[in-house]
């Protein structure tokens, strides 16, 4: 087998390391307006015309809800240790404040207790993107009443599930909702503009720091982290200009987010949109309650990104050029395939002075899968995990602190606005009759993940 199997073995690695898999409530669960739940931005959103490839709606999807046994029962057959899903607001606050949905809480027990009686550790999203409906009637995440709204949903949260669950993640991918969601309208709910985007950014920002101290103050040994959307920026030339245009999608894709928890504020570079974003949200008065102490950062990796100065794009002046251009490999996203940028991206974080952990809270890929003899073959998402773990353990042994790797995902699900044909399972859905049937990865890992006596 590999090097580097042997050595993540015989170091003990695998012991005290969290083998995972990652999934996301509104990408799996279905059951969307029922058993209490009210509905999120995206169930709305769904219905609207053009804005998810085919027509696809995440109605049912892989219906987690009420397959949920049998899921998690696969994931501990492949022999994963940890098991990240999130939970949904609106199915707990059907309405976002007030009302609490006791079903919904039942549902996150059962789930709950089944992670813990199969020995899966559970770690819990508080939000991967699925804000009730009626709160974006009200602003959603552009208005500041969101640290409200939020503050008192991590609350129920907390005192429910506190006393069974340790391991908190406060947002999945701020930088990626906000940005997707409120600037450029491509996710739900479809807004877009600096006017919408300026606040959405503060107030998740505010809300990715409070959230963390609701959860240190009411659940004892928490472990609390909080998820980034991250790639490495690799300018296209040594040309200066080439050079400054990364340096400014860096602070946009990589820093925006991170750099507040530790408490000074957003990076303060000379970056014209920093200016507008520091004036527009008056941060200056927000330094301190920006801030949060987190136990770990979760990093989320998929693709570097090559960027070279354009003029015409407003304030970023900068503009990708993507790997076909460049004929470098990319999956079946056009997502470039680099484990070097893996590795660069991590050791990036990790000279950051106060990351004390890093949990990869995902990693993955999509590739059509050939069903062959029956077999389900996924060549290329096995060779993307051989390199990716590689270039993990390479970061490791230049001393990040590295205690997770969370593969997206378990089985196929709802993939936003792409629909369903982009599949990241280690497990193939067939959406129609939820047949499961595990792909060479899942086996894979598998071989992988279970030590051999
Ligand atoms: C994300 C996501 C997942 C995606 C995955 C693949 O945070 O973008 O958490 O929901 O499905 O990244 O695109």
């Amino acid at each position: 087998m590999y090097d580097y199997f042997q050595e993540i073995h015989s170091e003990n690695f695998s012991k005290n390391f969290f083998w995972g898999v990652a999934m996301a409530a509104a990408q799996n669960e279905g059951a969307h307006n029922i058993y209490g739940k009210g509905l999120s931005i995206w169930d709305e959103y769904a219905t609207k015309r053009g804005k998810i490839k085919h027509g696809h709606k995440h109605f049912v999807s892989s219906d987690f809800y009420h397959r949920y046994k049998n899921d998690l029962l696969l994931a501990k057959a492949l022999g994963f240790n940890t098991f990240r899903f999130s939970f949904s607001w609106p199915r707990i606050m059907p309405e976002g404040t007030g009302k609490i949905n006791r079903e919904g809480l039942l549902f996150y027990h059962r789930v709950i207790d089944e992670c813990l009686s199969l020995g899966l550790a559970p770690f819990i999203t508080l939000y991967h993107w699925d804000l009730p409906a009626t709160l974006e009637k009200e602003g959603g995440w552009t208005s500041h009443l969101m640290l409200r709204w939020f503050s008192r949903y991590v609350t129920v949260c907390a005192e429910e599930f506190g006393a069974k669950v340790k391991n908190w993640i406060i947002l999945n991918e701020p930088f990626g909702f906000t940005s997707l969601g409120y600037l450029l309208a491509r996710h739900a709910p479809g807004k877009r503009g600096l006017g919408n985007f300026f606040p959405a950014v503060h107030n998740a920002a505010l809300c990715q720091a409070e959230g963390g101290r609701i959860i240190r103050k009411l659940v004892d040994n928490a472990y609390i982290g909080t998820s980034f959307s991250c790639s490495q920026i690799i300018p296209f030339s040594d040309r200066p200009e080439d050079v400054l245009a990364a340096a400014r999608v860096d602070i946009l894709f990589n820093r925006l987010f991170i750099e507040p928890t530790f408490g000074d504020g957003y990076p303060r570079d000379d970056f014209i949109f920093l200016e507008k974003l520091e004036i527009h949200n008056r941060a200056w008065k927000y330094r301190e309650r920006l801030k949060f102490d987190f136990d770990f950062v979760g990093l989320q990796n998929y693709f570097p990104v090559v960027v070279k100065y354009n003029p015409i794009i407003p304030m970023l002046k900068a503009s990708q050029v993507k790997a076909i251009k460049r004929n470098a490999p990319f999956t079946d996203m056009g997502w470039e395939i680099s484990p070097s940028s893996f590795f660069n991206i991590i050791m990036q974080f990790w000279n950051y002075d106060k990351v004390k952990e890093i949990i990869i809270t995902e990693n993955g890929a999509f590739f059509k899968d050939r069903i062959v003899n029956g077999e389900l073959k996924d060549d290329g998402r096995v060779a993307y995990f051989k390199q990716y773990l590689n270039a993990l353990l390479q970061a490791k042994k230049q001393g990040a602190n590295i205690k997770g790797y969370f593969v997206w995902t378990l089985t196929d699900n709802f993939e936003w606005s792409e629909g369903y044909q982009a599949r990241f399972g280690l497990i193939h859905v067939d959406f129609e009759t939820q047949l499961r049937t595990i792909k060479n990865s899942g086996y894979w890992f598998r071989d992988f993940l279970t030590p051999r006596t």
